[in-house]
């Protein structure tokens, strides 16, 4: 007959008759709880599984039926209840064994009850080897890390060298998968604080009190090119941050442009296979300016708006610090009760948007690959933090309904004119990562990963992405367990059934591994209203594959992102496609490109035809199945919208010596660059000290070859500067020549306008205004030329010169 237990709640820890040895087997009890026979006086380890047994009892008894069940089911369920949790009299009841109380210098202390050790701050997984010696990884003191073990002085290695073997295999197994794209990138430990309490609109942790602070971590990347490929490419650039937030991680995963190639995730892998290079003989690395490219995206028409953006300034950003980012996809913000608004998320950096010239960004890719990555680096090291406020486009479903284009096409944006950009808080970027690998490698940003107070809209692109990122870190980073690396694991406590698989950090205390439970308390329980809860968002129709009608025009907002250009940029469009599509040797490809932005701006295509030697074919054929909108410009589309509220701070200067340049007003204009934030360096034919005109000297610090004209933002010429007779290259004529033809902003005081002159770089001796940003004064004038070159620095560049 069988025995109801649910009474023995009064099993005894200390009833030295209650079935101790039975307990000390892992299978079976007696039925009754008590013993069947009893040693009469148990040792302390019988004593300690009555305990364990006893308390589990107790608390499995406390749940007699799984309370949360009715709730599962139809309306009921729209409101999930919290998980009914009790918790145990003795921390025993929870233990995976009785013996958790034996602690040596690796268990560390008897487990704590309800908390997580493997989470929290960074440091529990920093290592600092200062003053330490070489271990192996098993923490066997390495004493000769110089020679193998050989039989011999001159004999051969032995297999015994187990100390050779591992420093050799590990680092066989170094390199890991690199990203399928967005490969190449660099980033930064930050925060984010939040303006205002937007409570009454979401309830996202970020953004529930004024003031709050969120850490972040954020990579910014190139898309095409392979790990070791160059920053300078012309290229998207990925913008992706990390929160580290209350409620748990949320990634914002963007780009630096507003909208995207495609409509619909299916296709996004014939994108990236067009994209990367081809795959017979594998080029070009890091370019779009190839057949198979503009083949597929001639053939696509929604990407013409994106491949605007792509052919544009946007594209060839002078410093990550100086682009913006955005979100590309409509998202839903939900408040406490349950009312969602669509947003639009925009990061908008501080220093302003500023962009390279493209002959600089080809140059840059050969003198300095890791240009974008070490401005950041440098950035950070300066304290010149970068920083970006983060702007919401709120807008309700009616809203969008009415709008001419589709909120759910990320082909699309929204022109700020129609819906404003809210302000909302700051980013500042002031850490560099410790280790390469182990944050910036190692991170995995996923946009499946939201807290509650943010959701998804039904963008067909961004559905496919929530599925794509988590499946391809399990491949990139080994396994289901990514979440556990230091840098993707969430500050606030994590609790969950979750199990073994590859590299397991995380060692679970207890036996319940399974939810529903009694055993363990019923926790981890489900939270109910404090969990997530996906907006309830009305599902209607048929199962297919198609698009909304609206996602049918491709040309209108193209339209306006050009028409909102100024002639500049414009003109540099029209460059860039002009290069891009004399690297396709196929005419029909190059054809149909043209015949599509034809559709844009007869102007552009004809621009752009004339400059490949084409003659212009017609406009590619519409669909008609939704009118082509009338935009108006939208002025916030041209990076001079945003010339940047940091002045000077981290540009770079060049400020040239040699013998005889006045030396002393040389150190005057260092010191006041360097008081506002500018880096100026001492640029010289070669390293070594300098004596100026007036005995001051000065130790030059970059040498042209390496410190070409690119990597600076300007240049200084200071009175009594020469060519160097003996530089038979011409390396500052030619450092001269850049700077000019990138449109940079020169200043020469004295004798040093000869230089110029003798270029052909300067007409007037003494302008009275600098329309072409080339500053020229006497050597009295050395303050005011100085105050007016600072002035032209914190602008942005002034294309005038290309006119
Ligand atoms: Fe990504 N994208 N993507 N993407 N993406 C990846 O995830 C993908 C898209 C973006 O710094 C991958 O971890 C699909 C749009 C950034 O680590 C992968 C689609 C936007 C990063 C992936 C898109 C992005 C990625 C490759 C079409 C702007 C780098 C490695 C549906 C809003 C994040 C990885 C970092 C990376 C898939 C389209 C931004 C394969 C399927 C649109 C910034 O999962």
């Amino acid at each position: 007959m069988p025995t109801d237990t649910s009474d023995n709640s009064n099993h005894s820890n200390n009833d030295p008759a209650s079935g101790a040895s039975s307990l000390l087997s892992t299978v079976s009890g007696p039925s009754t709880g008590t013993a069947p026979l009893s040693s009469g006086s148990n040792s302390a380890q019988e004593q300690l599984a009555l305990r364990r047994a006893g308390s589990a009892q107790k608390l499995a008894a406390l749940c007699p039926a799984n309370s949360s069940k009715p709730g599962e089911y139809g309306d009921a369920a729209r409101h999930p209840q919290t998980g009914e949790m009790h918790l145990p009299d003795d921390v025993l009841a929870l233990a995976s064994t009785a013996s958790e109380a034996a602690t040596s210098a690796k268990l560390g202390d008897t487990p704590a009850q309800g908390v997580n050790r493997s989470i929290g701050p960074l440091d529990q997984n920093r290592a600092d080897g200062s003053e330490q010696a070489l271990s192996s990884n098993q923490g066997v003191a390495i004493g000769d890390n110089q020679n193998s073990l050989k039989a011999g002085i001159r004999g051969p290695a032995l297999l015994e060298d187990f100390l050779l073997r591992e420093k050799i295999t590990h680092f066989d197994h170094e390199r890991i998968p690199e990203r399928v794209v967005h490969a190449r990138g660099s980033a930064a430990h930050g925060f984010f604080e939040a303006y205002d309490d937007l409570s009454d609109i979401t309830i996202a942790a970020p953004f529930r009190q004024t003031g709050k602070v969120t850490p972040v971590f954020v990579r910014f990347s190139t898309v095409a090119g392979e790990r070791g490929s160059a920053d300078t490419a012309r290229d998207v650039r990925g913008f992706a941050v990390k929160f580290y937030t209350d409620d748990g991680i949320w990634d914002l995963v963007g780009n630096n442009m507003p909208v995207f190639f495609i409509q619909d995730a299916i296709k996004f892998p014939d994108l990236v296979h067009a994209l990367k290079p081809e795959p017979h003989h594998a080029m070009p690395q890091a370019s779009s300016a190839h057949d198979n490219y503009w083949d597929f995206v001639s053939l696509m028409p929604e990407s013409t708006h994106m491949l605007l953006w792509q052919m544009s300034d946007r594209a060839i950003p002078r410093s990550y610090r100086t682009m913006q980012g955005f979100g590309v996809h409509t998202f839903r913000l939900i408040n406490r009760v349950g009312d969602a608004v669509f947003c639009k998320f925009h990061w908008n950096p501080l220093a302003g948007t500023h962009a390279l010239v493209w002959d600089e960004a080809a140059k840059l890719m050969g003198a300095d690959p890791d240009f974008h990555r070490r401005d950041l680096w440098e950035a950070i090291e300066q304290g010149a933090y970068p920083q970006w406020e983060l702007g919401l486009q709120i807008f309700t479903e009616a809203q969008a309904e009415a709008f001419d284009f589709d909120v759910l096409d990320a082909t699309k944006l929204i022109p700020e004119e129609l819906v404003p950009v809210r302000t909302v808080g700051r980013m500042t970027l002031h850490r560099n990562p410790d280790n390469f690998f182990a944050e910036t490698e190692q991170v995995a940003f996923c946009t499946a990963h939201v807290i509650p107070g943010i959701d998804f809209s039904n963008d067909p692109l961004l559905q496919g992405r929530i599925h794509s990122y988590v499946d391809t870190q399990i491949s990139r980073l080994g396994g289901a367990n990514f979440h556990e690396i230091p840098i993707n694991r969430p500050v606030n406590p994590l609790h969950n059934n979750q199990r073994d698989g590859m590299h397991r950090q995380t060692i679970h205390r207890g036996r319940v591994n399974y939810e529903p439970n009694s055993l363990g308390g019923g926790c981890p329980h489900q939270a109910g209203h404090l969990g997530y809860a996906s907006f309830p968002a009305a599902v209607d129709g048929e199962k297919l594959r198609a698009k909304p009608l609206k996602f049918a025009e491709h040309y209108g907002q193209a339209r306006m992102f050009y028409l909102s250009q100024t002639s500049a940029e414009q003109r540099h469009i029209i460059d860039a496609f002009r290069f891009e599509l004399s690297k396709v040797q196929t005419p029909a490809v190059r054809q149909r490109v043209l015949a599509n932005l034809a559709n844009v701006s007869t102007g552009l295509a004809a621009a752009i035809a004339e400059g490949l030697g084409m003659v212009m074919p017609p406009p590619a054929p519409v669909s008609g199945l939704t009118e082509m909108p009338e935009y108006a410009p939208s002025p916030a589309l041209s990076l001079t919208a945003r010339p940047g509220v940091t002045g000077i701070l981290a540009r770079k200067v060049a400020i040239i010596v040699g013998a005889g340049v006045a030396a002393s007003a040389v150190r005057l204009a260092y010191a006041r660059l360097r008081a506002e934030g500018a880096l100026p360096r001492l640029v010289a034919t070669r390293l070594g000290r300098y004596t100026g005109m007036d005995g001051e000297f000065l130790d030059a610090e970059i040498s042209f070859e390496a410190g070409p004209a690119v990597y600076f933002d300007a240049v200084i010429l200071p009175d009594g500067l020469q060519f160097d007779v003996r530089d038979r290259e011409q390396r500052l004529a030619e450092f001269l020549r850049d700077q000019y033809r990138h449109c940079k902003p020169i200043y020469a005081w004295g004798s040093a306008r000869d230089l110029l002159h003798a270029l052909a770089l300067a007409t007037t001796a003494q302008p009275q205004s600098y329309p072409d940003d080339v500053i020229l004064v006497e050597a009295e004038q050395f303050d005011a030329g100085l105050a007016a070159f600072m002035a032209l620095l914190a602008n942005p560049r002034s294309y005038a010169r290309e006119d």
